[in-house]
């Protein structure tokens, strides 16, 4: 039993996903339970994730969220999604209950509300703190937020199932229907109940440029360590990008062993627990921790 998620904000998150493992239920009740909690707390909407997230352009706040099995098939998905406080619990019933792997906007809204899920009006999705951030975009005309974050939590339960979640309002201000790398699989989350699972965190008009999730898994299914694996994949975009400084991007792995890695091209806390650990433990990625002289 193992879990890992993204930046300092996560730590509720694992811990929740601690408690649950231990208690003996499955990674994918454990990730819905343990995320939803996160996106409805306002306080952190902050980190651009769920309640209290930042809006697009026009006020509105607009989250994605995807949830991941390690099975084959295992994957479900909103993107755009309006007036819901939990938007991971939506993909989860994307993934169990619709023929279809990813839903959008008003479309995704409906599917919500026929499965009792209750639409919010979007004052609701605000809090004081992206009220102001907002009210000061458009007096300045520019966005003052910088910065990606995006909740990820990864969970292998006693069974040696596997999950990853992933849940984000996306980026500040963004166009409306703007969608993100989080719910593209491969992009912003990967599972294989053989391998271990990864998901991603940053800038996701870019990160949806390389797929690195799904990269990860592969360099851990050909033999890399969790570690390796996310290094290697940042290290080959850097090299693709150049000489270019590299946009925002944070990586966390967790294999079947309940062994974790990241990489990260910003500084980059995240939060970890495995089985015999008293509690969850922070752990920092400092800037540029890639060894360019392997590549
Ligand atoms: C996205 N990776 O939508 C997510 C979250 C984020 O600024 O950081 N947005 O790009």
């Amino acid at each position: 039993m193992a879990a890992v998620g993204t930046w300092s904000f996560s730590r509720p998150a694992v811990e929740k996903t601690m408690s649950m493992l231990l208690a003996g239920q499955n990674a994918t009740d454990v990730v819905e339970t343990a995320m939803s909690e996160v996106e409805d707390d306002v306080d952190t909407g902050r980190h651009i994730v769920g309640r209290g997230g930042y809006p697009n352009f026009k006020g509105v706040v607009e989250c994605d969220a995807a949830i991941m099995e390690g099975l084959p098939g295992r994957f479900g998905a909103v993107a755009a999604l309006r007036g819901i406080a939990q938007p991971c619990r939506v993909a989860r019933k994307v993934m169990d209950r619709s023929p279809h792997s990813l839903l959008v906007g008003e479309g995704a809204e409906s599917f919500a509300q026929e499965l009792g899920f209750i639409s919010e009006p979007n004052k609701n999705m605000l809090s004081d703190h992206t009220s102001t951030a907002y009210q000061e975009f458009l007096e300045k005309n520019k966005s003052v937020v910088s910065g990606h974050d995006t909740l990820g939590l990864i969970a292998l339960d006693l069974s040696g199932n596997i999950t990853v979640g992933v849940s984000t309002s996306g980026a500040p201000f963004k166009s409306p229907g703007r969608v993100g790398d989080s719910p593209l699989p491969g992009c912003g989350l990967y599972a294989d109940h053989t391998v271990g699972a990864a998901a991603a965190t940053g800038d996701g008009d870019k990160i949806m440029c390389y797929c690195p999730s799904f990269h990860v898994v592969q360099l851990m299914r050909q033999g890399s360590s969790p570690n390796e694996a996310c290094q290697a994949v940042l290290a080959d975009i850097q090299r693709r990008i150049r000489g270019d400084t590299c946009f925002e991007i944070g990586l966390i792995a967790l294999n079947i062993k309940g062994e974790v890695g990241a990489a990260s091209s910003v500084e980059f806390p995240y939060t970890f627990w495995k089985q015999g650990m008293g509690s969850v433990e922070k752990l920092v990625l400092n800037q540029a921790s890639v060894d360019k002289s392997k590549n």
